[in-house]
C-alpha cells in the first residue's frame, strides 16, 4: 500500500514507521492519521512484527503538532471536538498496541507531536529533542491526550506549568523528569532504537503484551485492583509455551527462543 505521509519498514522481528512530512516539519493532518491507522492495522495482522519503532523524517523535528494550517480551517466546534477523538484513539491504540513501541524523537515533538511520543511504551530522545505543549500559544488546548497523559507522568502541577506557559522541555530536563527513558547523542538516536528493537522482538511476545496491559491498566485503579490484574494476567501467561521455553532454557543455560505462543 503506497501512503502520502508515511513509511513503514519492516525489519527482522520489528518495524520503522517514519512519520515523512519534512516540509512542515512532519505535522499531523487527517490524512497522516488516517493513514497511521492503516499502519497499525499491518503491524497487529503481520503477526511477526513483535517491536515497532516511530520517528520523523529530517533533521529538525520528530512532530511539530496537528497541522496548524489544517487546524485553522475547521468550522465548528462539533467538528474540532471529533478530530480530537479521532486523534485520541488513534493514540490510545498505539498505548495498547499488543507489542511495544519505541518513540525516537530527534527534534521538535510539540503538540500533537509530544501528545504521540507519550502514548508509546519507551521514549528516546536525542540531545537536539524539544518537547512542549504550545497549544496554549495558539488560543486552544491540548486535544490529542497531553493533559491527561502528561499529568499522570510528571504530575498536575508540571503539567499545569508546561501546558500553561507553552515552554519547551529540553531532552536532558525531560529525561530528569521521568518523560525520556534515554538520551543520546543526535546520530545515536536511530541506531539505539533499532537496537532496542532488536532485543526486544526477542522477547516473548506474549508476556510483553501482558506486561503492557498490567502496567496500563494498573495505572488507571487503586492498588488492590491493580495487583488482581497482575495476578489474572500472570496466569494467563503461564499458560504459554514461552515460559516453557524461557525456564527450559534457563536450566539448560542456552538462549530462549520465544515463539509468541
Ligand atoms: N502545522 C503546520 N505547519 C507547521 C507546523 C505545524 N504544527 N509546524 C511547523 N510547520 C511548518 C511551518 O509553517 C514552516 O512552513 P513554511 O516553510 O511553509 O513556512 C515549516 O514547517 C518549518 O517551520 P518553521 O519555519 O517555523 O521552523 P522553525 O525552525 O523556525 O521553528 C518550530 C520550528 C518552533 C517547531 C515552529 O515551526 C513552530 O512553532 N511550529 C508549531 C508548533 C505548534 O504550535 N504545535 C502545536 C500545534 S497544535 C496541536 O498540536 C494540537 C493537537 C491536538 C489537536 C486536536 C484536534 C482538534
Amino acid at each position: 500500500m503506497e501512503w502520502n505521509n508515511i513509511r513503514l519498514e519492516g525489519h527482522e522481528g520489528w518495524a520503522l514507521l517514519t512519520i515523512d512530512r519534512p516540509k512542515v516539519l512532519n505535522a499531523l493532518n487527517r490524512e497522516t492519521l488516517d493513514e497511521l491507522e492503516q499502519a497499525l492495522d499491518r503491524v497487529e495482522e503481520s503477526g511477526d512484527i513483535r517491536a515497532l519503532i516511530i520517528t520523523g523524517s529530517g533533521e529538525k523535528a520528530f512532530v511539530a503538532g496537528a497541522d496548524i494550517k489544517e487546524l485553522r480551517e475547521i468550522p465548528s466546534a462539533h467538528e474540532a471536538e471529533r478530530l480530537a477523538e479521532k486523534g485520541q484513539a488513534l493514540f490510545s491504540r498505539l498505548e495498547e498496541l499488543p507489542v511495544p513501541v519505541i518513540m525516537a524523537a530527534g527534534g521538535f515533538a510539540l503538540g500533537g507531536g509530544f501528545e504521540l511520543a507519550l502514548s508509546g511504551d519507551i521514549l528516546l530522545a536525542s540531545e537536539k529533542a524539544r518537547f512542549g505543549l504550545p497549544e496554549v500559544n495558539l488560543g486552544i488546548l491540548p486535544g490529542y491526550g497531553g493533559t491527561q497523559r502528561l499529568a499522570r507522568l510528571v504530575g498536575k502541577s508540571t503539567a499545569k506549568y508546561y501546558a500553561l506557559t507553552g515552554e519547551m522541555i529540553p531532552a536532558e530536563e525531560a529525561y530528569r523528569l521521568g518523560i525520556v527513558q534515554k538520551v543520546v547523542p543526535h546520530e545515536q538516536l536511530l541506531p539505539e532504537a533499532k537496537s532496542l528493537a532488536r532485543t526486544l522482538s526477542k522477547q516473548a511476545p506474549v508476556a510483553m503484551n501482558f506486561i503492557k496491559k498490567s502496567i496500563n491498566q494498573g495505572a488507571e485503579t487503586d492498588l488492590k485492583t491493580g495487583l488482581r490484574l497482575e495476578a489474572s494476567h500472570f496466569g494467563t501467561v503461564f499458560n504459554t509455551e514461552d515460559r516453557m521455553e524461557g525456564m527450559d532454557a534457563f536450566l539448560e543455560k542456552r538462549k530462549a527462543s520465544f515463539r509468541g505462543k
